[in-house]
């Protein structure tokens, strides 16, 4: 087991008594519904999840990065849907709007997010630009006090739910990555719908949306920084968006493998319990040690980050490493379980189906790889 202080055992234990009675139990009907868990979301919110690292003064539970990221764990390892929606708020909207906001934008807009009145979203991916974030086209034209914002965003995870949007735009395409900005946009802004409902393969329980603006007028008073510092607002907020990715696809494997060990010291083949068949004993033994390295990787990097330390390469290894772990320790899930696994009914079929994404969003594998290499080479 890998070393807490009793703080940190103390948070991980208030988490999954929560989960264990609040969110597992409810787990698999949010998934086969496809149903946002609107009263987990409450519940989360009065022990302060939904502002895990903001301070108390903002409405937030003011703890430390490894406090939220063990807290992403637990949630996600009850249910992987409920931990993206919760990490979506924390580490995507909340964190951005602390670190970039000013004063009254941030009096204005954390404490109803921190406190779980509302749920916020951060929508930088579009159609035609998802690893290459610096190529967004939705662009904003200055008009006075207010920015017109006209063009389609994708991808977006709490995209139906959400009351305030991390929106990036362009307000200098001929400037790529330079021209991007940050606007701050709360839903029901007139030009502003919410376009297509994802149907997708896993963390069904959390929407995925397009957004589409149209002539939607958005005050210069909720641009987040200055004109063209979006993308190292984005970069910066996804480094930290990571590690909670990282700390979901721990979840997701813990689930995997507790639910396979429990599986295997019952079923019998052969006069005896699987889990006595070397075979199976050397899958559990690679579950276990590769789980135990990715929280090594993913405790190391909220250690950095609460730190003040650099942390972005040792975010994207834990991202990596994590969710490769996930899916690689789901499949063997679904193995152990042989063709129960394959059903509905043990609920390793959604570990797998839930595993994926996490390979995928706030930076595809390939992207994580490309991060940790340009470090490589700077160190050189
Ligand atoms: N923090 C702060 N600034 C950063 C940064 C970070 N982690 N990473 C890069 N930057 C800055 C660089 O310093 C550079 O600044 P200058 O223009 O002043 O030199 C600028 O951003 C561009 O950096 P870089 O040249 O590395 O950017 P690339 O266009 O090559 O993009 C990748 C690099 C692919 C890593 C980046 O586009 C990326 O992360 N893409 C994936 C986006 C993503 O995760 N999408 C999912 C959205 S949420 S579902």
């Amino acid at each position: 087991m890998i070393q807490l202080s009793e703080d940190h055992r103390m948070i991980r234990a208030a988490g999954q008594e929560l989960v264990e009675k609040e969110i597992t139990p409810r787990a698999a009907e949010t998934d086969k519904k496809h149903e946002f868990p609107k009263g987990v979301i409450q519940t989360l919110a009065s022990q302060g999840f939904m502002g895990v690292n903001i301070p108390p003064e903002l409405g937030g539970a003011g703890m430390d990065y490894l406090s939220y990221a063990l807290i992403i764990e637990e949630v996600s390892k009850g249910c992987a849907s409920t931990g993206v929606i919760v990490s979506v708020n924390n580490s995507l909207t909340l964190s951005p709007l602390f670190t970039f906001g000013n004063e009254s934008q941030k009096q204005k807009w954390i404490p109803p997010l921190a406190k779980g009145e509302k749920l916020g979203c951060f929508s930088l991916s579009e159609p035609g630009a998802g690893s290459d974030a610096g190529s967004i086209k939705c662009e904003a034209k200055r008009e006075g006090d207010h920015y017109v914002v006209n063009g389609v965003k994708n991808w977006v995870t709490n995209g139906k739910e959400s009351d305030v949007v991390i929106l990036f735009v362009t307000t200098d395409p001929s400037k790529k990555h330079k021209g991007v900005t940050c606007l701050i946009v709360e839903k029901g802004t007139p030009g502003f719908t919410v376009g297509k409902l994802e149907d997708k393969l896993g963390i069904t329980g959390s929407s995925t949306t397009e957004f589409v603006f149209e002539n939607c007028k958005v005050p210069v008073e909720n641009r987040l920084g200055e004109e063209g510092d979006g993308f190292k607002i984005a970069m910066h907020t996804l480094d930290g968006g990571r590690i909670g990715i990282a700390a979901q696809a721990v979840g997701i494997a813990r689930d995997a493998l507790d639910k396979s060990l429990k599986y295997a010291l019952e079923r019998e083949t052969m006069g005896k319990k699987i889990a006595h068949h070397q075979g199976i004993q050397f899958k559990f033994a690679d579950m276990a040690t590769r789980i135990e390295a990715s929280q090594a990787l993913l405790y190391n990097a909220c250690r950095l980050k609460d730190a003040g330390e650099p942390y972005t390469r040792e975010s994207a290894m834990c991202k990596l490493f994590a969710a490769e772990t996930a899916m690689w320790v789901a499949t063997q899930a679904i193995q152990i379980h042989g063709g129960y696994g394959y059903t509905r009914e043990f609920g390793v079929e959604r570990n797998f189906r839930d595993a994926k994404i996490t390979e995928i969003y706030e930076g595809t594998s390939e992207v994580q790889r490309i991060v940790i290499a340009s470090h490589l080479y700077k160190s050189v």
